[in-house]
Formats: structure tokens, sequence, C-alpha cells
């Protein structure tokens, strides 16, 4: 092979890799621009509510809509907008590091910019902070997002919730475990 053909197949390789190259960003569920009531940012050393903090968030602070706040469509009001700079367009799976309180505080609404919001949760596992994900069928297809930078809206669908993370990965295969390190990776 001459040495520019060769070049020329490295730099289609090289730039093959880079575009199937995943992209993740983590932003903290605290860091919301804006919390209307009663979505409350808690933070562990200096909690609002009267009551102990949950251990264990990462950047000890998380968002709440605390139990007996009320459920939707009783109480409507209780939203949080995140600001998430998108390293590059792609479909994001959406994750959430959340603590339910039970089955009947098990989920959020959360929106993408003015788009239709969807359901994240009702999954069974309560008292813990744990990961859950946006979609989960592979049915339907993951956000699409454009580089740059969105507005991740967490609208208060029951009473009984925390988030503490929210990751978004152009990966199918990437798990979020524990807390995970804010910004974009890798
Ligand atoms: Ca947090």
């Amino acid at each position: 092979m001459k040495p520019i053909k060769f070049v020329a197949l490295l730099l289609i390789v090289a730039s093959l890799a880079l575009t199937t190259q995943a992209a993740t960003v983590c932003v903290e569920a605290e860091t919301c621009a804006t919390n209307e009531s009663p979505m409350a940012v808690i933070r562990a050393d200096a909690p609002s509510t009267g009551r102990k903090a949950l251990e264990g968030a990462s950047g000890n602070a998380y968002l709440e809509v605390p139990l007996g706040a009320g459920k939707t469509p009783k109480v409507k009001a209780g939203t949080a907008k995140i600001a998430v700079e998108i390293p590059a367009a792609g479909s994001y799976t959406l994750w959430l590091r959340t603590y339910w309180e039970g089955e009947c505080s098990n989920t959020v609404l959360v929106q993408i910019d003015d788009q239709p919001p969807f359901l994240v949760g009702a999954d069974a596992t309560y008292r813990t902070w744990h990961w859950v994900k946006f979609p989960v069928s592979k049915m339907t297809p993951p956000p699409v997002m454009t580089q740059g930078g969105h507005t991740l809206t967490i609208l208060h669908r029951e009473d009984g919730v925390r988030v503490d993370q929210l990751l978004l990965t152009t990966s199918a295969r990437f798990v979020p475990v524990g807390t995970e390190k804010t910004g974009v990776s890798p």
C-alpha cells in the first residue's frame, strides 16, 4: 500500500472511532437554576426541613419532594430546572440517581427543553439510593439531543421522592454505579 493511501485509511479509522465513542455527561440535581415548592434542595450540612438529611448523596445534597407534600393532580406545582451541556449530538439514555420512599413514591416526570415530559422510575427499589433509566423498553427510542446547552426539568408527580444526580449517555451499555463524577467523560 502506498504511504498516502495508508494515511488516508488511518484517518478514516480514526474518525470512525471518534464518531462511535460514547459521550457521557453527569450533573448534580441540586445545581438546578430554579426550584419551585414543594420541590426542595436538601443539603446534608444545612437541612432546611428540620428533618435529618439522607446520607450517601453526591455533593451531600439532592432534590426532594417531601413525603406528605401531596401528589398530582391535587398538587400540581413543584419543578426544578437543571442546565446541562451536551458534548456531542446523539441519542441519549437518561439515568437518575434516586431514593424512593415506596411504591406510591417512586416516579418523577422529566422534560427535555420544551418536549413532552416522560415518566422515570416506577421500579421496586425503595429506601436506598439507586439509578433508574429512561427509556427502559427497547421499543422506546432514547431522546435525541443536539450539541450544546439544554434544560432538564424534573416535574413533581408523587411525594416522597429524591433525585441526587442526572446522567446522560450515548452508550446503551453504560450503567452508572454509586455516585458518578460530574462533568463530561471520557
Ligand atoms: Ca447531589
